[in-house]
């Protein structure tokens, strides 16, 4: 297997798209500081600690850097608070840094893709969304992180790293949706893929969305997000799908990883599945994130392309609302399923009844729970004669304003 081409033309279109909306902060920073100090007096001393107080006294800083990388584009973050630890995904690369953003361990060698991230605080691991398009095969990845101390430690010949097949995702990728007896594979261009399914790529802990065993309590799933092949010319794929599963009963399945020799062990099926309807995007939620603060799903996106539909770059599910029992439009045959509800927040679409922000988040997005937000910036830079991905952890705020609701707190300008 060798890395897909496509996955390396998307990081240079990344890289533009975050220099862009870079622009676009830095005039918002602006702004927010302005409003903060005439309207918010309290909000803005809260700002000025924001880097100091973030969440039990836990100093946090205002940016995180992940560094310059020959790898894939920043796909997620994850945040080990109690360690001090970020990991950043570079699609190849899992990067460890301390909390001022030195570097002290990495995992290499992945040829699938390695998207969206978590930390689950219960077992001490990072988990991950990982893919093998060409094998069709889909995994959630976990790091053991306490043995990530190194750089450089080899994906597939330490066993830090183990995972789990999804047979779920798998069955739906390669659904012969037409019924001509023929998968057409990784192509946006085709009618196959139930739900335009085209992989997997968002991950994070939270709650039972299905609000079984009461609304906010019960053990964290780990929830995993549908990649979505942007398609203009169908309607069954105008939903975000997430799966969710208690990783608990998860050690049996779980298998070293060989990317010559892939297994399919893993649970037949998810705990939960479930849909939001946003309208068509492109390649799906690439960061999901829980905030325990708000009881808020956010799902970022790369916008879809759709001319019916508000193509918003960020969607917020409702959390206090469990999902409900209903049918699950433009599929070919009626469907019933369990939808979830988009948050009354935001900017509203008032003809597909669409909610959500044009806001970043779609590198990594990583809550901490008190209305401050880690967000990735995506961006390149020239060392060695050589172009390097590089990836930072910025701190932002939400404001709940539109269109975008995150502002990076003042300490995070330049
Ligand atoms: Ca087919
Ligand atoms: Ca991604
Ligand atoms: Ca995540």
């Amino acid at each position: 297997m060798t890395r897909r081409q496509g996955e390396i033309g998307q990081g240079g279109k990344a890289g533009r798209r975050a220099g862009r909306r870079g622009t676009a902060l830095a005039g918002a920073a602006v702004a927010v500081t302005l409003l903060g100090s005439v309207l918010l007096p309290q909000t803005a001393a809260a700002t000025t600690d924001a880097g100091k107080k973030a969440g039990g006294g836990t100093k946090m800083p205002a940016v995180i850097d992940g560094g310059a990388w020959d790898a894939g584009h920043v796909q997620g973050m994850a945040l080990d608070r109690k360690g001090g630890y970020m990991y950043f995904s570079f699609t190849n690369l899992l990067v460890k840094t301390d909390l001022r953003g030195n570097p002290v361990g990495s995992v290499t060698g992945f040829t699938g893709h390695l998207g969206d991230l978590d930390f689950d605080e219960r077992d001490g691991r990072v988990y991950g969304s990982l893919e093998y398009k060409d094998a069709e095969s889909f995994y959630i990845a976990a790091f053991d992180a306490d043995r990530i101390d190194r750089m450089g430690i080899d994906a597939q010949t330490s066993d830090i790293v183990s995972t789990v097949y999804l047979k779920e995702v798998v069955a739906d990728y390669t659904a012969d949706m037409d019924g001509n007896g023929v998968f057409d594979g990784d192509t946006a261009d085709t009618r196959d893929h139930r739900y335009g399914c085209s992989g997997i790529d968002g991950v994070v802990f939270g709650p039972d969305l299905g609000g079984r065993g009461g609304r906010h309590h019960g053990t964290p799933l780990l929830t995993v997000a549908y990649g979505i092949y942007s398609n203009n010319a169908r309607h069954d794929n105008d939903h975000q799908v997430l799966l969710q599963y208690d990783v608990r009963r998860w050690k049996k399945y779980e298998r070293p990883l060989s990317e010559s020799a892939p297994h399919t062990s893993g649970p037949a099926h998810a705990d939960g599945k479930y849909f939001a309807y946003t309208g068509n995007t492109t390649y799906g939620v690439q960061n999901l994130e829980y905030d325990a603060a708000s009881h808020n799903w956010q799902m970022a996106v790369y916008e879809g392309k759709k001319p019916d539909f508000p193509n918003y770059s960020l969607f917020t599910i409702d959390g206090t609302k469990p999902a409900v029992r209903g049918p699950v439009r433009g599929q070919p045959e009626p469907e019933q399923g369990r939808l979830l509800t988009l948050a009354r927040q935001g900017l509203y679409d008032p003809v597909t009844g669409v909610r959500g922000w044009q806001a970043p988040g779609e590198y990594g997005l990583v809550s901490l729970d008190d209305g401050l937000y880690y967000v990735a910036e995506s961006g390149t830079v020239e060392e060695d004669g050589a172009t390097k991905q590089t990836g930072r952890a910025v701190l932002h705020r939400w404001t709940g304003r539109t269109p975008n609701p995150l502002a990076p707190v003042r300490e995070s300008t330049r």
